[in-house]
């Protein structure tokens, strides 16, 4: 029997800690009566939040100059649910995991969802590969994939991504997520008008294969692997791809997918506006793609997508409302349980922090040009500690109140240095 992290362990330890919780908890209720806030409809709402996880985030990533092994990191995408499934006993907010082929291309997918349902976990969007050559494939993906000059190689990417579409049936996942790297690194060597032109008859093909109930999800980024011109560089490009494909094609947010300076919010309300937000990929940068944890850098911005999303979801003008919460993110130096843990507690904290915001004063102050007043109403839920309900919040869904000191206590990890060995 493979080592888990024991119910008893998780029960033992929240006794020790909740006295302290529930007095921190009570005072943060005390002062969110105190500013007119209904502690119980805030709470009630952030019960219920989760981010699905990246197979390839449970691993260790790397970068383009080395990969460096975690100790104990799982091998393959088995012990990768296995990790995964630690990681949602601890938090209980981490219920799905989202597959990348031919990374984790298994012999039968109808087996790994029965042994992910005996973990008590389910698969999300269903991620396509045609940014590298895989071993013993027939045609390169060098100069291109979808948008391809060559309709041999574009025909083959197609071919990918409806067999991934195929598996992710199997599996029970709902959608598809495409990002591509095709572009080019000097001026002159990609058709600008031509390229897009590929790219949207491809995914046409992909369009048509999409089953009842799925998504589309198109994924832009400015440039790497392209460092001269990209196909799917910015959100507009985006926007008039997902626009054209038809209403199961939805525009994917990469929050390190934007060039310095970009207003990643202003981004994401633009989509809404447009009802062509699909969902996130939730990181953390500081110069370009760094696939840092999310929050880390920049707490204040997260914060400041969360509130759209708030925004739009208590607004009854914006319909069909349900984006995707994926992180994708890259781990070099933590363990990639503990990155997780911390990650989707930092998308929690932001969440409940925007549903913080008093949005009749935030209107008020907009509607009279009042930008003291308006900043006041978004700082002061930003600088609400609401650590109490992070805790609180596991405690009611059956996770820990330190997932961190529960993990580390647990020996997880060096159990699994000896199993992987
Ligand atoms: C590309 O940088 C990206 O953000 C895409 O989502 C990929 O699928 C993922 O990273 C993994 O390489
Ligand atoms: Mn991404």
């Amino acid at each position: 029997m493979n080592f888990q992290i024991s119910a008893e362990l998780i029960e033992q330890h929240n006794r020790r800690e909740r006295p302290g919780l529930m007095r921190a908890e009570a005072s943060l209720r005390r002062e969110l009566r105190r500013r007119k806030l209904n502690p119980d409809r805030v709470f009630l709402a952030a019960r219920h939040f989760v981010v699905a996880v990246p197979s390839w985030g449970l691993a260790a990533g790397g970068t383009r100059f080395a990969r460096f092994a975690l100790p104990g990191e799982p091998r393959d995408i088995y012990e990768k649910l296995e990790d995964a499934a630690a990681l949602h006993r601890l938090t209980r907010q981490n219920p799905t995991v989202s597959l990348h082929l031919p990374w984790d291309r298994v012999e039968n997918p109808a087996g790994l969802r029965a042994y992910a349902r005996r973990l008590g976990l389910r698969f999300d969007a269903m991620n396509s590969n045609t940014f590298q050559d895989q071993p013993g494939q027939k045609l390169s993906y060098k100069f291109g994939s979808l948008c391809h000059t060559d309709p041999a190689v574009r025909a083959q990417a197609v071919a990918h991504n409806l067999e991934v579409i195929e598996i992710g049936k199997k599996l029970g996942s709902r959608a598809l997520s495409v990002w591509i790297g095709d572009g080019g690194n000097y001026p002159g060597q990609v058709h600008f008008r031509r390229s897009f032109d590929r790219y949207l008859e491809s995914l046409g093909k992909i369009y048509a294969a999409l089953p009842r109930g799925w998504r589309l999800y198109l994924e832009h980024k400015p440039y790497e692997p392209a460092f001269y011109f990209t196909v799917n560089a910015d959100w507009g490009t985006s926007y008039v791809a997902a626009a054209s494909l038809g209403p199961k094609a939805l525009c994917l947010v990469d929050l390190g997918h934007h060039l310095p300076g970009t207003n990643v919010e202003a981004v994401v309300a633009r989509l809404i506006r447009q009802g062509k937000l699909g969902g996130f990929h939730f990181n953390d940068a500081q110069y370009g793609d760094d696939d840092l944890s999310a929050g880390a850098i920049n707490p204040y911005r997260l914060f400041l997508v969360m509130n759209e999303l708030v925004d739009a979801a208590q607004d009854p003008a914006v319909k069909n409302f349900h984006p995707a919460f994926l992180l994708d993110q890259s781990m070099n130096l933590k363990d990639p349980i503990e990155d997780l843990i911390q990650s989707t507690e930092a998308l929690h904290r932001a969440f409940i922090k925007a549903l913080l915001v008093d949005r009749a004063a935030l209107s008020r102050a907009q509607e009279k040009n009042d930008p003291a007043l308006a900043e006041r109403a978004l700082k002061q839920a930003f600088e609400t500690d609401v650590t109490p309900w992070l805790g609180r919040v596991r405690l009611e869904n059956g996770g820990a109140i330190d997932p961190i000191g529960v993990f580390r206590q647990s020996g997880y990890r060096r159990a699994k240095i000896k199993e992987r060995a």
